[in-house]
């Protein structure tokens, strides 16, 4: 055993904090959430979707500052954008469809424009701009229609 500053008493440094708990009893850490029942939902990729709003907004830091900036807990499939990460698991935001958004319509999905999940405008190393296909980084942008003429 070892005692985290942050924490309390536990073994090795493992930091505990804002954790969500219904009716159990809490493995410690501060900022957690205690719930007396949970209701999940199912939508387009899973049955993991949150009905309550419990645990919206209730994390460590931001959604952006968490990578999950192009995800969501709800079935209404907000992203979380810049708001404060909910506690709980992240699906991708989908379309209707149960397509990832494509904000850009270049056919490569936000998240995947936005590797590291920031949902930063200026695409950090190794992305392309997921809001705007015609700034992809790459000569003839990422994606849409490309219309030549043939020069004789
Ligand atoms: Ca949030
Ligand atoms: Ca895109
Ligand atoms: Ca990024």
């Amino acid at each position: 055993m070892s005692t985290n500053s942050q924490t309390g008493t536990g073994t090795g440094n493992i930091t505990k904090s804002h954790n969500a708990y219904e009716s159990a009893t809490s493995f410690g850490g501060v900022t957690n959430v205690t719930l007396s029942g949970f209701t999940f939902a199912g939508s387009k990729l899973g049955p993991w979707y949150q009905s309550p709003t419990n645990l919206s907004n209730v994390g460590s830091r931001t959604a952006a500052n968490a990578g999950l900036y192009h995800h969501t807990t709800v079935t209404a499939q907000t992203k979380e954008g810049s708001s404060v990460v909910d506690v709980g698991f992240h699906y991708v935001a989908t379309d209707s469809n149960g397509l990832p958004l494509d904000a850009d319509s270049d056919g490569i999905p936000d998240y995947l424009e936005d590797r590291n999940g920031n949902g930063s405008g200026t695409p950090d190393s190794g992305e392309t701009d997921w809001d705007n296909g015609y700034n992809s980084g790459n000569s003839l942008g990422s994606g849409g229609l490309f219309v030549f003429t043939l020069l004789r």
